[in-house]
């Protein structure tokens, strides 16, 4: 009764005609695997090894010059992700250097980890990179980088490719730049506060394509504390409230030094930059010790709590809840 009764030439006819039974499925009504567990990439160790990727290509042979963060638990080498929905890396541009524009139905944000004087261009409009900036590039916007600055500039990419390598949705194009939109975000692109009031909103992401840190960082301080301790803001469409991006959800928690954050869990996967301070992160059981810069992972269904050392640390977190939330199945819960 090995296979449920069934013979073992009909299964093979089955299978000759891509046809399965259920209740023999290894999946299918049985309870989910185990989380995966977290993974911390620590930037004293990346850095050294980016610098490779200086003197072996540049932007103008590869289009970008990055070197991906991929997850140990991929079932093949051809699946590329860093957790869940998300696949994030580093950009390195040296000076004076420049990767030319394109587009894609890709969403991507960057956040900027070393360097200063680079700029990203989102459909024409001067993003400048500066440490703990977010720069949003969403789908289809035309984006180009350039480094006019002294020394290397580096920054964390996150991008939703791989729900769309799953959705066969993945689209690229080289330039030459067409269809630059004149969107609502030309009229925003600098202060969202005011607009003229003809302005109509076609897009479904943000005018608004740069939060500095500066910004950040205030609007952190006036957030109110959680009973933890904790402050966490959200990156918003100040046209509509809600995140900045669809498919990756954009926060930042400030954590107290001394007490740890309320254990929660989600069925979403988190990436985080850590942004500023140092401490410890307990994720599924398991504890890991980071500094500035480092960049771990939260994979969905691990509690994460979080506790800085010494003194307040921000860390930055990019989220793929949005894609469980449009399909009514995001579960949050705290322990
Ligand atoms: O900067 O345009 O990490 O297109 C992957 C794909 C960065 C980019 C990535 C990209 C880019
Ligand atoms: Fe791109």
């Amino acid at each position: 009764m090995a296979s449920h009764g069934v013979r073992p030439d009909i299964l093979a006819r089955w299978k000759e005609h891509h046809l399965a039974p259920l209740w023999l499925s290894p999946t299918a009504h049985k309870p989910p695997p185990p989380p995966q567990q977290p993974h911390l990439w620590e930037w004293a160790k990346t850095r050294p090894l980016l610098e490779h990727a200086f003197s072996e290509t540049s932007p103008n042979v590869v289009e970008r010059r990055v070197l991906q963060y991929l997850t140990p638990y991929a079932r093949s080498e051809h699946e590329e992700y860093t957790v869940g929905a998300m696949l994030c890396a580093v950009q390195c541009l040296l000076p004076g250097e420049a990767a030319r524009p394109h587009r894609h139905s890709m969403g991507a944000v960057r956040f900027v980890l070393e360097g200063s004087g680079a700029t990203t261009l989102v459909n024409g409009k001067q993003c400048p990179m500066e440490y703990g900036d977010l720069i949003l590039t969403p789908a289809w916007c035309w984006h180009e980088h350039r480094h006019d600055g002294e020394a290397p500039v580096l920054w964390l990419d996150a991008l939703d490719v791989p729900l769309h390598a799953y959705l066969g949705t993945a689209q690229f194009q080289p330039p030459p730049v067409t269809n630059l939109p004149e969107t609502a975000a030309d009229a925003v692109f600098a202060t969202a506060n005011f607009l003229p009031a003809e302005t109509s909103f076609t897009t479904n992401y943000s005018p608004v394509f740069r939060y500095s840190y500066a910004d950040a960082t205030q609007a952190l301080a006036a957030a109110p504390r959680a009973a933890d301790g904790s402050r966490a803001i959200r990156y918003t469409n100040p046209i509509t409230g809600a995140q900045a991006q669809p498919l990756l959800d954009c926060t930042m928690l400030a954590i107290e030094a001394g007490a740890a954050t309320t254990q929660r869990r989600s069925n979403a996967s988190v990436a985080c930059v850590v942004v500023a301070g140092e401490g410890t992160s307990t994720i599924g059981g398991k504890t890991i010790a980071w500094r500035e810069k480092d960049f771990f992972t939260i994979p969905q269904g691990n509690f994460a709590s979080h506790a800085a050392m010494s003194k307040e640390a921000h860390i930055f977190m990019l989220s793929d809840r949005d894609v469980m939330r449009r399909l009514g199945v995001l579960s949050e819960e705290t322990a």
